[in-house]
């Protein structure tokens, strides 16, 4: 309750001043998407028309929030959300405390444009803070530094106001974004999110062109009989997948978060993940859909906030903060494309599936390829990499015995979530 009546006072408190501040009855919540006429980044009211299959539009919010922990400890977190679809005198009052963890996912295809609208609807919870946020698409070709998200080359996007970043989507592979500003906190706050392109392959079949594909080897969302995609557009179809998972490890210090909350000096010195996660959870809660539970919203179990033990009193005003579950599930025989990427502040990981072969067909958002033209795939049984590093790999099951493998991090101490009972750097991947 207390943060629920926090939360109405805050927003009326923010939209007043944006009131006052501009005069306007529609705040600053300002979305550019072609075609769209009513604000929400989307064309689904009479009148509206999408300029082409092409063009993409989609409304980031930028706030604070909660994450449970897998042994129940809140975390607070800054955080995107993706609030595409609502109308934008509602955006400031859905987006605030609504902060995911990791931030919404973005998945596109070679060949869009993209109107990438980013809102910043404050810190609530910290109501000291005037931090501005942006979005960096780390690793992604970008012509123009001042959608970079780069403060120091740009600029970043202050409390109650929006700017929409515009990409021209080039080039294919497994990327992630992230808010640029005090990168270093920002990030650890958890302003980090998957986000990866489709080859045009999908689109056109290894050989074809868009506007004549090759239908035997066209993927199926596209109309054709080949395979579910392409990693890369190798024009040999080696790195063909029949299933494909987004693995982003990263890592939480409990100590710089829950200072965060209480308002206290940040331990940059002394930065360490003592919470390792697979797309912002920690073991079982990787897998919870799969054994027929569901992701709640955060709580304050360990009554760390409040001081009262065992509160399931909902936090983020009821919503689901940790949206992305890992479980991965594959019929036998099948290529399973893992996108891999790790956006640890502190942590290298080493990755590894007990029982099966990987083979790393790209990193960095680039196909593994010589200058000779031949490929230079590496069959490996495990994968080391630093924050800011993606890789993808294909793992073929077809000499694998049906069953259920572990996904898992190599060191025991990333195998936990500060206690050893709770969580860590584990998933499931069962072969049907
Ligand atoms: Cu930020």
């Amino acid at each position: 309750m207390k943060y629920e009546l926090r939360k109405r006072l805050l927003a009326s408190a923010v939209s007043l001043a944006l009131l006052g501040a501009s005069g306007m009855t529609m705040a600053a919540v300002n979305v550019q998407c072609p075609g769209d006429a009513d604000g929400d980044a989307t064309w689904n009211t009479p009148g509206e028309t999408r300029p082409s299959p092409t063009t993409r539009c989609m409304h980031l919010v930028a706030g604070d929030g909660f994450a449970e922990m897998s042994d129940g400890h809140p975390m607070y977190t800054f955080g995107f959300s993706d609030r595409t679809g609502v109308p934008p005198q509602d955006v400031i009052a859905e987006g605030i405390l609504g902060a995911r963890w990791p931030g919404s996912t973005i998945v596109l295809d070679q060949g869009d444009e993209l109107y990438l609208s980013l809102t910043n609807v404050g810190t609530v919870m910290r109501p000291d803070l005037f931090d501005p946020h942006t979005v960096h698409y780390h690793g992604f070709p970008n012509a123009a530094a001042v959608f970079d998200g780069v403060p120091e080359v740009s600029f970043a996007v202050n409390g109650g106001s929006t700017l929409t970043y515009y990409y021209n989507v080039a080039e294919p592979g497994t990327y992630f974004y992230h808010c640029h500003v005090e990168a270093t906190e920002h990030m650890e706050m958890g302003m980090l999110a998957i986000l990866y392109v489709h080859a045009q392959q999908d689109r056109t079949g290894i050989g074809g062109s868009v506007a004549n594909p090759d239908k035997a080897t066209q993927a199926p969302r596209f109309g054709g009989q080949g395979p579910l995609g392409y990693a890369y557009n190798d024009g040999d179809g080696t790195t063909a997948y029949d299933a494909e998972m987004p693995i982003q490890v990263s890592g939480f210090d409990s100590k710089f978060h829950d200072a965060h909350i209480q308002v206290q000096p940040l331990p940059f010195s002394t930065l360490e993940t003592d919470y390792p996660q697979i797309n912002g959870r920690g073991y079982p809660d990787t897998v919870i859909e799969a054994t027929g539970g569901t992701m709640h919203p955060p709580r304050d179990t360990d009554g760390f906030l409040n001081g009262v033990p065992g509160d399931t009193t909902p936090l983020n005003n009821g919503e689901i903060s940790q949206n992305v579950g890992s479980h991965i599930s594959v019929n036998t025989g099948h290529k399973l494309l893992l996108r891999l990427s790790n956006v640890s502040i502190d942590r290298f990981f080493t990755l590894t599936i007990p029982g099966m072969k990987m083979r790393v067909v790209g990193t960095g958002a680039k196909q593994l390829r010589g200058i000779d033209g031949k490929n230079i795939y590496r069959d490996v049984a495990s994968v080391n990499f630093g924050g800011g590093e993606t890789k993808d790999v294909i793992v073929d099951t077809s000499s694998v015995a049906r069953g259920t493998y572990f996904l898992t991090a190599t060191e025991y101490y990333q195998m936990s979530n500060k206690t050893q009972l709770d969580g860590g750097l584990i998933t499931e991947i069962v072969i049907n």
